[in-house]
């Protein structure tokens, strides 16, 4: 089994259940409106793969104001040494970090706050040496380097890059496999953005699998894609297949549902 990086090993994460309004939530392009229980039940399973990783979960109460607040990665960024609240980019999800500050404050000695620009987690891979942070239509300059002096503040080093154009955030093309090995999109890795990591590529037409999670011993992989699970378990990896058809309709993969850390 391929080592777990630290930055994937995690005893703790907090979830929010859904909403009815959640089948309003945004997308890019229509391909139909996901069903509640569609998407509770992936939900469900998804905390349920959580906790089977050796994950202990806090599933908060649901939020009908804000349709994507499920997506708890977007309006923070945590760590062992303390969480960053962002400012999420879509006008429709600002108020989230309202939300999301209490429970953080409560959970996390430092909260620092990101105070100028617009910035979500979705745009955030942290890699053992560096966290690298994706412009994007919702991160912008003012946004990434307010977030790059927060990790200064907790000891890491950043990265600020390019996510391609069209892509809704940095992640929706990449995840972290282990301590060198990324999976990517063929059109993120064109990019150059990986140099000098081993990169798996994920195969023609299974480019939203690009969104996985690596947790402690296993790799979450959207359940849509066989070509990437077989590409993944070639290679060594435990995978967990996980349903995202639901929350897929509305742009969303496996990293978006939870923050984690370690305590
Ligand atoms: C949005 O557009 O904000 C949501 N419908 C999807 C957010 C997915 N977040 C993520 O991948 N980190």
């Amino acid at each position: 089994m391929t080592f777990t990086a630290d930055v994937a090993r995690f005893d703790s994460a907090v979830v929010r259940r859904p909403a009815p309004s959640v089948v309003n939530g945004l997308r890019a392009e229509d391909r139909g409106s996901p069903t509640l229980a569609g998407v509770a039940a992936e939900h469900a399973a998804y905390i349920a793969a959580l906790e089977a990783a050796g994950v202990t979960v806090q599933v908060l109460d649901p939020l009908d104001d804000f349709p994507d607040s499920i997506f708890v990665e977007d309006p923070a960024l945590v760590f062992t040494e303390g969480a960053i609240l962002l400012h999420p980019g879509a006008a429709s999800r600002a108020g989230e970090r309202d939300f999301i500050a209490p429970v953080l404050k409560d959970r996390f000695v430092t909260v620092l706050e990101i105070g100028e620009g617009f910035a979500d987690g979705g745009d955030v891979l942290t890699l053992p040496d560096r966290v690298m942070i994706g412009l994007s239509a919702r991160t912008d300059q003012a946004g990434a380097l307010a977030l790059s002096h927060c990790l200064t503040r907790l000891g890491k080093r950043s990265q600020i890059v390019e996510t391609p154009p069209g892509v809704l955030h940095f992640k929706t093309d990449c995840s972290l496999l282990d301590d060198e090995t990324i999976l990517s999109t063929s059109r993120l890795a064109a990019s150059g953005v990986f140099n000098g990591k081993k990169v798996l590529l994920t195969p023609p037409g299974e480019e939203a699998a690009a969104n996985a999670l690596r947790v402690n011993d296993v790799v979450l992989v959207g359940a849509g894609f066989p070509a990437t699970r077989a590409l993944l378990e070639k290679n060594g990896y435990n995978v967990v297949a996980l349903q995202t058809g639901e929350i897929g309709k509305i742009d969303a993969g496996l990293s978006c549902m939870s923050l984690r850390w370690k305590r």
